[in-house]
């Protein structure tokens, strides 16, 4: 029978989401530190376009960087790359493999599951994750089929029913100028692509969106 390994605890406090093509394979290293000296507490690497063969080499480097920087490591979609490159976690969406099966084959792994709307977060309570992906909260440039917009207060209420399965990390059009009140709303974690990669100081970055943290 196969061994059961205990499920990682990982710091959900602040994700970035990182696409291969926004970030050579060199600079992996230097990513890392900056945004672990700002206060990021995971990188996700998220390459939508992206064959296997490129997600290992990426996930590869991540996951030597992400061992020397004290984050975590979460893949999207990919529970196979996940595994292969000894990842902590995967991201599945509503429309990726069932949890319960990436549970069966990947015991070991933390499990987010994307929320948006309250039939979705049905799902998730049929069959828990480890943690919820909640949004978009704001409207976002970063993924065109993100669906509308939950706006703050409406994220507040599906949050607070969420938390009674998982913790949830808030995403989409989260700024430093908007984090204050995704946290004032109730987010456990935020995860970010456009403020962190398209900031000039990544460290200052961070920082701000973990600024209005309670
Ligand atoms: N899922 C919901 S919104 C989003 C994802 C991956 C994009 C978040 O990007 P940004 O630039 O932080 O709005
Ligand atoms: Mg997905």
């Amino acid at each position: 029978m196969r061994e059961l390994m205990p499920v990682k605890k990982l710091d959900l406090t602040l994700h970035v989401l990182v696409d291969p093509k926004q970030l050579a394979l060199d600079d992996i290293l230097p990513f890392c530190r900056a945004i672990r000296e700002g206060g990021a507490t995971v990188v996700q690497l998220r390459g939508k376009n992206s064959k296997g063969l490129e997600l290992f080499r990426y996930g590869t480097a991540f996951r030597n960087a992400t061992a020397q920087t004290g984050l975590g490591l979460i893949i999207n979609d990919r529970v196979d790359v996940a595994i292969a490159v000894a990842a902590d976690g995967v991201h599945i969406g509503q429309e990726d493999l069932p949890l319960a099966t990436v549970r069966h084959w990947a015991p070991h792994l933390v499990v987010g599951l994307s929320v948006g709307t309250v039939p979705e977060l049905s799902v998730a309570q049929s069959s828990p994750p480890d943690y919820i992906g909640m949004g978009p909260v704001y409207s976002t440039l970063s993924k065109s089929d993100a669906g509308p917009s939950l706006g703050v207060d409406d994220f507040g209420v599906l949050c607070k029913e969420a938390q009674s399965l998982a913790p949830v990390v808030a995403i989409g059009g989260i700024q430093p100028s908007n984090a204050g009140a995704v946290w004032r709303a109730g987010a456990d974690g935020i995860a970010v692509i456009s403020a962190v990669m398209s900031s000039p100081n990544r460290i200052e970055a961070c920082r701000q969106l973990l600024q209005a943290r309670p």
